[in-house]
């Protein structure tokens, strides 16, 4: 392994909180940054904090390093991933994806001046404007400013979705590639039924042309807003991780979920579902938040481990700490319980296949990287906020940031196994790399391993 930068993004200021996301620009591409040099904040009522905010840039690269433009949003526009979102798309089919993200003009909880904006991915002129939705208005804090943008293709036209809400009260509205509105649901929160999540997985699972939005526990057409399967009608609350990946012999589909809210005596915490609603396998019933879970091949013959943490709150003098009370693996396609462990605990290593041979390495604390046996095998400095399939190089890749600048971190040696081209035949592993400043969809390769 030959681990290289081989891509730097110098804003010239120093980086604090940020989000990226792929641009298409004609027959190139670039990255999108959402970054500012202070810290990123939540609505939740007890977590946000005001202190350390500072404003957000949006700055554009070609793929030379070259900066493109870059703007200084104001300061209505909070610096956290649920009033902050973009999204990359070409809408109009000029070969050219417009950057479409939440503006806010006004005070940073305004509704009155909040609105999506469509920027030229070019230029960075903004080339249209329109108010962002007041469903939300009369919720509390935390449920009022959940916002996230994710988009995806019905029989080939793009389709942008807008949405506000999750624990509570949900709205989702689809755009036409003319900016027409073309559907708009509400889920309320008074109709028992899964609330959601914080990755948004935008992916074909049945193959009929129409990319389904994985809500949650429910999948959604693009097409027209539709729930074609809630794959858990008997479950009523908000789950953490849903992540599809396909079984590499028989080529069906699985969806990992794991939950943070509904417990109920004898429901189970972690659920794997088949694509038709059916229960592959489950487990660890009754309570537990479930924050974080991942999938990786690290066993003999590709075999994949999902893992899963479990946390809980504890109140303290200024709001309250997670405090992890289990970590979990389960062989992926029975649910089986593995002996399987890393010389870290498993949330704190992320699934990477850096050298592109169908195994995930892993990124691990202190600039570790970890084969699947746990044993270091290379290192990096800075701090990884992105990962999954960032180049047309072999293999996958990460961003740090680091200084002023984000950097791709590839291992130039990396060739591209037989795992690796199964998961090239699959818009969703390129794809998602446009909605990677959407929710929490850049963390933990969720979104990027799912073959
Ligand atoms: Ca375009
Ligand atoms: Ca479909
Ligand atoms: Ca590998």
């Amino acid at each position: 392994m030959n681990l290289q930068t081989t891509h730097r993004f110098d804003i010239g200021r120093s980086i604090g909180y940020s989000h990226s996301a792929t641009v298409k620009l004609g027959d190139r591409e670039g990255m999108l940054f959402l970054t500012t040099p202070g810290v990123g904040v939540d609505p939740g009522e007890e977590l946000f904090h005001y202190k350390g905010i500072e404003n957000t840039w949006l700055v554009m690269f070609d793929m030379d390093g070259n900066k493109l433009w870059e703007k200084e949003l104001p300061d209505g526009v909070l610096p956290g991933i649920w009033f902050r979102c973009a999204v990359a798309l070409d809408m109009d089919g000029d070969g050219y994806d417009e950057i479409y993200f939440i503006n806010n003009t006004g005070a940073p909880f305004s509704f009155m001046h909040r609105k999506l904006q469509r920027v030229n991915a070019l230029t960075g002129e903004v080339t249209g404007s329109w108010p962002w939705p007041w469903n939300t208005f009369h919720d509390r804090m935390s449920l009022c400013y959940r916002f996230y943008l994710v988009a995806g293709y019905a029989h080939g036209e793009p389709v942008l979705i807008t949405c506000q809400g999750t624990y509570g009260d949900m709205y989702l509205q689809g755009w036409s590639g003319d900016m027409q509105p073309r559907w708009d649901v509400k889920i309320p929160m008074d109709t028992f039924g899964p609330k959601a999540s914080h990755v948004t997985p935008v992916l074909d699972i049945n193959g009929d042309g129409v990319d389904e939005l994985f809500w949650g526990e429910r999948l959604l057409s693009v097409d027209d807003g539709h729930e074609l399967l809630c794959l858990a009608p008997d479950y009523d609350g908000h789950s953490d991780i849903i992540l599809p990946y396909l079984h590499p012999e028989t080529r069906e589909w699985y969806i990992y979920t794991c939950r943070e809210g509904g417990e109920a005596p004898g429901k189970p915490r972690v659920v794997t579902f088949r694509p038709d609603g059916r229960v592959a396998w489950q487990a660890l019933s009754d309570s537990g938040h479930m924050h974080t879970g991942w999938c990786a091949n690290v066993l003999d013959g590709y075999g994949k481990v999902c893992m899963a943490m479990r946390q809980h709150f504890v109140p303290d003098d200024s709001g309250f700490e997670h405090e992890v009370d289990g970590i979990f693996y389960f062989d992926a396609f029975t649910g089986k319980e593995v002996d399987y462990s890393l010389p870290y605990p498993g949330y704190l290593c992320e699934p990477i296949d850096l050298d592109g041979d169908g195994y995930h390495e892993f990124l691990a604390p202190d600039g570790k990287v970890l084969d699947r046996h746990g044993k270091q095998i290379a290192s990096y400095t800075g701090t990884p906020m992105r990962m999954g399939k960032l180049t047309d190089h072999s293999g996958e890749q990460f961003m740090i940031a680091r200084g002023t600048a984000f950097e791709i971190i590839a291992d130039t040696d990396a060739r591209d196994g037989e795992i690796m081209k199964m998961r090239y035949a699959i818009p969703y592993l390129t794809f998602m790399q446009k909605l990677m400043a959407s929710g929490y969809n850049a963390i933990g390769s969720q979104i990027s391993c799912g073959v």
